[in-house]
């Protein structure tokens, strides 16, 4: 007991003297300087959370770790991973280790590494994204605790490092609840674990936290002069720090000075700017400075914009011919994440004849984005208000809108992206359009240089007239909507059906599709054969060719995706097959029926 006892003050002690702090996200990581802690982790699978209860249930045994405070602890004090195995960071634990292909629970990763403190220097640590629900602690202290699998977040965990080895542990649990976002039912693998890089990243006590490029508006997309306006904010609320902007490419040379805010607002004019389009996906070179460090990035310049039923990319109307993806690796599944995953992907798209991808449900690693940018393929990124979410509980609120605001920090920079969406296919109700009003408004008070849209569903249909209806038409730029014609819904003739969609906004179809196996043969009306869902997107692109005011479509989708939803034995095999490709990237019959389409857009 006196063990105990004295075991509980030093971890107070220690937590008093050693704090980290939760920092807003701190933009463009790759452009700083940054030391990986990817690699191998040890893990321990800890079904029953014993890393928190053991030391409370049995202070003598010598636990893997032991946890000083009787519940909800923040310090862990002593662990062991010894013996334990280990996995490769990034990556998601279910395709690394045969009993955990669908386990969804708590597993604890640690990982060391020799680091040496700098003077006059912070280091934050730096997680591209852990699904879902992470603890960490450095050097035994809680550095912070995150929920959301597919954002980025930080801590300044320079007061919790020390000369020599240092450890980082994560408690990563992946497991399903109502009110999390997503919520506890979603047509796709819950991968647990780090799925993202890892990185200290080393900045100045005073640092560009983040900024933002963005092209004024006109409709007069070739004129030779344009205005650019860049905003960057500090990590500080401090006046007079100077901040250098320099494009040498545009001849961009200037000094800013913050104001008491720690910002800067400010409009440049700039002649002869390149703008960067899928056809030519123009990057310049720039950099920011701020006494001395100097942050690089590549920023394209192009302006989005709706008139009427049309999207105008600088200023000229575009169809966006696209594709669905899940962010799985090209070959075999699992988490996706690197250029060469994104690049395989992505020319697979372009390959199909696509200029824009919708990556669903949630935001897609940061690797995606930017390769999609340097291919010249526009984006639609989602948060994953999915389905049935507690729309009435405001923690759910409060974790969609954070990850929603994550999401747009993020990518804001990105030139490729040109729609946020908020939401898939959310029933009706009058507290679903209260939720998603509000993270419209909160969408476009962070971001008002790019469209808004979600994919809803269709309102009413009778046999072959179609209605959309959604409260949420206000809030959108573009007006998107599901559907399932010959799959779903059981006909045959799609190419029959009319569309009413009474709003006079850009039209996307953002789903549609049917499944088959890939080399499963057979007539048109057997269902699961790829000429079933040949004869599907046949039926579907002439429906689509005569619904007014068609923008674009993503179909439902590239490539056959992992789902514990899809139990059909010898067909699914925890497979979603309305892939145009199959898991191992072969091409169905239907592949060539888009490609041909997207010929003739
Ligand atoms: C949908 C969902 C998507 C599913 C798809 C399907 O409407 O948006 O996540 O995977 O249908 O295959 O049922």
């Amino acid at each position: 007991m006196r063990k105990h006892i004295t075991l509980c003050l030093l971890a107070i002690l220690a937590a008093i003297a050693t704090t980290a702090q939760e920092l807003p996200q701190v933009a463009n990581i790759p452009g700083r300087h940054t030391t990986s802690l990817n690699g191998e982790w040890s893990y321990i699978v800890d079904v029953q959370e014993e890393g928190y209860y053991d030391y409370r249930m049995n202070p003598m045994r010598r636990g893997f770790f032991t946890d000083a405070k009787p519940k909800h602890p923040e310090d862990l004090i002593e662990y062991d991973f010894d013996r334990s195995p280990t996995m490769h960071v990034p990556g998601d634990w279910n395709t690394q280790d045969p009993q955990l292909f669908f386990y969804e629970g708590t597993v604890w990763l640690k990982r060391s590494f020799d680091y040496s403190p700098q003077q006059e220097r912070r280091t934050l640590l730096y997680f591209g994204a852990i699904n879902y629900d992470a603890h960490v602690y450095v050097n035994g202290h809680k550095a912070g605790h995150h929920i959301g699998g597919f954002t980025p977040f930080n801590y300044d965990v320079t007061d919790l490092l020390r000369e020599g080895t240092n450890t980082v542990i994560v408690k990563v649990d992946n497991k399903r609840y109502a009110e999390a976002v997503p919520t506890q039912i979603f047509d796709w693998w819950n991968y647990g674990g780090i799925t993202r890089d890892v990185m200290l990243v080393s900045v100045a006590p005073t640092y560009v936290e983040n900024y933002k490029f963005s092209l004024a508006p006109t409709l007069t997309g070739n004129s030779r002069q344009h205005q650019i306006s860049f905003s960057a904010k500090l990590n500080k609320a401090d006046a007079g720090h100077i901040v250098t902007l320099s494009i040498p490419e545009l001849k961009v040379k200037q000094q800013f000075p913050t104001s008491a805010d720690g910002t800067i607002h400010t409009a440049l004019k700039v002649k002869n700017l390149q703008l960067w389009s899928p056809e030519s996906p123009k990057r310049y070179h720039v950099e920011i400075a701020l006494g001395g460090e100097v942050m690089v990035d590549s920023i394209g310049f192009r302006t989005i914009q709706t008139r009427g039923k049309q999207i105008l990319l600088n200023g000229e109307p575009i169809f966006l011919k696209g594709i669905c993806m899940h962010e799985e690796k090209p070959y075999g599944g699992g988490r996706a994440n690197s250029t060469a995953d994104a690049h395989t992907l992505l020319t697979w798209a372009k390959e199909l004849g696509c200029n824009f991808v919708r990556l669903a449900h949630y935001p897609h690693n940061e690797y995606t984005i930017r390769e999609a940018e340097r291919m010249g393929i526009l984006v639609w990124s989602e948060i994953p208000v999915y389905w049935t979410i507690a729309w009435t509980n405001p923690q759910t609120y409060q974790n969609a809108e954070r990850q929603l605001t994550d999401m747009i920090s993020r990518d804001q920079n990105r030139a490729n992206v040109i729609i946020w969406s908020i939401a898939n296919e959310t029933p009706h109700s009058a507290e679903r359009d209260q939720f998603l009003g509000r993270l419209a408004q909160h969408a476009r008070s962070l971001d008002d240089t790019r469209l808004i849209s979600m994919a809803m569903e269709v309102g009413s249909a009778s046999n072959y007239h179609n209605r959309l209806r959604d409260n949420m038409h206000q809030y959108v730029d573009v007006v998107s909507f599901n559907q399932y014609i010959g799959w779903y819904r059981d006909v045959n003739d799609a190419a029959k059906m009319t569309w009413e969609i009474p709003y006079d906004k850009p039209v996307i179809v953002s789903e549609f599709g049917g499944g088959a196996k890939y080399g499963l043969h057979g007539e048109k009306n057997q269902r699961w054969t790829e000429e079933f869902q040949e004869n599907l997107y046949r039926e579907n692109l002439s429906m689509l060719d005569k619904i007014d005011g068609l923008a674009g479509t993503t179909p439902w989708i590239l490539k056959d995706f992992r789902s514990p939803r899809r139990v059909l034995p010898d067909i699914q095999d925890y497979y979603n097959r309305k892939g145009l490709l199959s898991d191992e990237g072969q091409k169905k019959k239907a592949w060539h029926v888009l490609k041909a389409w997207y010929e003739t857009k």
